[in-house]
């Protein structure tokens, strides 16, 4: 047996740290998405495949027996990838994917399909808004102007930002007491943000329902069928290790 697990979230690095202490042999892939990735306790990866034939090539040369796609939920592209090429391969592949974060009483959600109605739902009169949803995809708040952003970003940017804004790099995970911190001393009064689920990203929306504060919440896109669990102890059973309970 030798898995791939697509990572690059904190459940594919706990899931990371149950496979090397099974003595399980795996390789953890990360996109190369950020300058310092966390070390993991497997022979790492980093970078792109060159879509699914890149991928189905790497199975083929790296001998991998099974995937795991434990990335994020909105990494479409790279889950998608890991279907196609797992079914040309005829590779078995699970998804480690953690449920959605779903309304409590208190929330004050405004939920949309995608970025662009993300931005449409701001309001017109000038407001304070932190945007909790990374570097990539900030470009179209740029047209709303009017407002004053707060960006948080994993790594300190290379150019110049698509518009004026302050920024705050941290990568994460973060506690409800600093993000309560942070959102009261910005005077922030909305937040966007996608539904990740997990706990790493969850304190701004604990943050949010505390202080009654909009959320513009962005859903998931929509990924091809596959057999998918929540947690790593499935993994670990799927990979054909009996781990003691709750490993
Ligand atoms: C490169 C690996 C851990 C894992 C940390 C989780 C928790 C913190 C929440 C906010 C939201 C955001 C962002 C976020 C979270 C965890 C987890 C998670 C959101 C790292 C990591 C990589 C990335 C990539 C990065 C994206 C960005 C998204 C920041 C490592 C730290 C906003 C997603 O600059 C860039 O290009 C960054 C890109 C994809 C989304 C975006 O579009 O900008 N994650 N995040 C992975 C790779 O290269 O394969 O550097 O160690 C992992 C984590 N990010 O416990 O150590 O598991 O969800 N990551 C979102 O939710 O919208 C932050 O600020 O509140
Ligand atoms: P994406 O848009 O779904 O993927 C774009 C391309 O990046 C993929 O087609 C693949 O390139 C490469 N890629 C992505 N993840 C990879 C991985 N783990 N190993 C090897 N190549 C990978 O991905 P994304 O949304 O930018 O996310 C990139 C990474 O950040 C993922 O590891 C994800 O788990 C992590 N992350 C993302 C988010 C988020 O909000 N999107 C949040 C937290 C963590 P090729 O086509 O060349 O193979």
């Amino acid at each position: 047996m030798r898995a791939l697990i697509l990572g690059g979230t904190a459940d594919a690095n706990q899931l990371a740290t149950s496979v090397a202490r099974a003595g399980l042999d795996a390789v953890y892939s990360y996109g190369g998405r950020t300058r310092a990735p966390a070390d993991q306790p497997l022979p790492t990866r980093i970078g792109g495949f060159g879509g699914p034939r890149g991928l189905a090539g790497y199975i083929r040369e790296a001998g991998i027996t099974h995937v795991v796609d434990a990335t994020h939920p909105f990494a479409a592209e790279m889950s998608r990838n890991a279907v196609a090429a797992c079914t040309e391969t005829a590779t078995p592949l699970l998804g480690l994917e953690r449920a959605p974060w779903t309304r409590t009483d208190g929330d004050n959600w405004i939920e949309v399909a995608d970025l662009d109605a993300a931005v449409a739902a701001l309001p017109e009169s000038r407001t304070r808004v932190f945007l909790a949803i990374g570097r990539q995809h900030i470009a179209p708040f740029g047209a709303r102007p009017q407002h004053t952003y707060t960006l948080r970003f994993v790594d300190s940017p290379e150019g110049p930002l698509p518009f004026q804004a302050d920024l705050i790099v941290s990568r994460g995970p973060f506690t409800l007491d600093a993000e309560l911190e942070m959102i009261r001393a910005r005077g922030i009064a909305w937040i966007v943000a996608r539904n990740s689920g997990g706990d790493g990203a969850r304190a701004k929306i604990d943050a949010a329902r505390t202080l009654g504060l909009p959320v513009i919440l962005m859903s998931r896109p929509t990924l091809p069928d596959r057999l998918r669990v929540e947690s790593v102890a499935e993994v670990m059973q799927w990979l054909g290790h009996r781990t003691c309970l709750g490993a």
